[in-house]
């Protein structure tokens, strides 16, 4: 029995010695100290012995059990161990690594424009105006020294939304509405930024909605040399200092006399070339100084106040500065398209 003993110990310690997971430690544990186990067994056949045995067999195979618990034991606390250590090696992050890049918006190529512009005029001292896009049929037009039938109305065709309230087709009237507000009093140095719309059909250089920056400064004794410095102060600063420019007699119904202001064409620095149709110039905005009957209808004296006033499209300003060939890149927002220009 000593011998029976023995071998179940030997065994024991070494199947508890090779087993590589908690499992197989169970089912050994069951195995050898189990109510059907190996060491119940041999103890259950003690009855057969002699008096004088029956200790020592009874010692030993306490002494062996507890050997084989203790074991047992030892293996479990070990491969407890190995687990926590293999959970944690799988678990563990690596601050270090890059994150995922979260996807971040970024401001509109008109936005852009439009910014940078009213920055450059805060600068100079300018006021950033904004009024209704629905507008009066008096602020849109009439203020503007277009009367009801004058035919320079035919080219900002509207949506009308009654016969006297419409989509204002340029940003003017918040300039009207403006000086109407200085009652009389300069100066007024504002820009007004904002969306247009006129009755077009949309090709690659006409939208029905679009933007515009319109710049107006009323004072005592502004003159033309006031508006080409400012005009060759702006175009400078968004085209470059290298570039030069030009003004030619136009019309206007609300400026007297007007003007269009030509930049010098960067691509062949004015000798001429397809960008510019070989004239060396590329047509950038329109200018003048402001009617007096605009002034009178404001509330101004005309004989005491002149100004001057001028309007560009961000839109046409974006497609100069960056070569883009239709104006409904704008307004199509294929992001591809609008990512190029992202500022955050
Ligand atoms: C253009 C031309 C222009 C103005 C806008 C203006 C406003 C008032 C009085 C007088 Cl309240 N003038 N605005 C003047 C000349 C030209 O815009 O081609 N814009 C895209």
């Amino acid at each position: 029995m000593k011998e029976r003993l023995q071998s179940i110990k030997e065994e024991a310690l070494q199947q508890i010695e090779d087993v590589k997971d908690s499992k197989t430690l169970q089912d050994l544990r069951v195995k050898y100290l189990g109510k059907k186990g190996q060491i119940t067994e041999v103890l259950k056949g003690m009855g057969n012995l002699s008096k004088e045995e029956r200790p020592v067999i009874g010692q030993l195979a306490n002494e062996i059990r507890d050997a084989i618990t203790e074991a047992l034991d030892t293996k479990q606390e070990t491969l407890e161990q190995a687990a926590l250590q293999q959970q944690l090696k799988e678990e563990t992050v690596d601050v270090t690594l890059p994150g995922k890049p979260s996807q971040v918006g970024g401001s509109h190529l008109l936005m852009n424009v439009i910014r940078d512009i009213e920055d450059l005029f805060t600068g100079m001292g300018y006021e950033i105006a904004e009024g209704p896009e629905v507008e009066t049929d008096y602020y849109n037009f009439e203020a503007l020294n277009l009367p009801k039938g004058h035919p320079a109305r035919d080219m900002q065709d509207s949506f009308y939304i009654t016969e006297e309230l419409l989509m204002r087709t340029h940003t003017s009237p918040v300039q009207a509405r403006t000086m109407n507000k200085h009652e009389g009093r300069g100066p007024v140095k504002i820009i007004c930024p904002g969306k247009v719309y006129r009755r077009d059909t949309d090709d690659a250089t006409h939208s029905h909605q679009f933007t515009q920056i319109e710049g107006l400064y009323v004072d005592e004794n502004i003159r033309m040399s006031d508006l080409k410095g400012t005009l060759n102060t702006l175009a400078k600063h968004l085209f470059g200092e290298d570039r030069h420019i030009r003004l030619r007699p136009s019309y206007f119904p609300f400026t007297e006399p007007s003007v269009e202001m030509d930049i010098s064409c960067k691509v062949c620095n004015g000798h001429g070339c397809s960008v510019c149709k070989h004239t060396g110039w590329i047509e950038m905005l329109g200018a003048g100084l402001v009617h007096p009957n605009v002034l009178e209808m404001a509330g101004f004296d005309s004989e005491k106040y002149s100004g001057f006033a001028f309007g560009m499209g961000p839109e046409r300003i974006a497609m100069l500065k960056h070569g883009i060939e239709d104006i409904r890149h704008f307004y199509t927002n294929d992001v591809r398209f609008l990512k190029q220009f992202h500022q955050v």
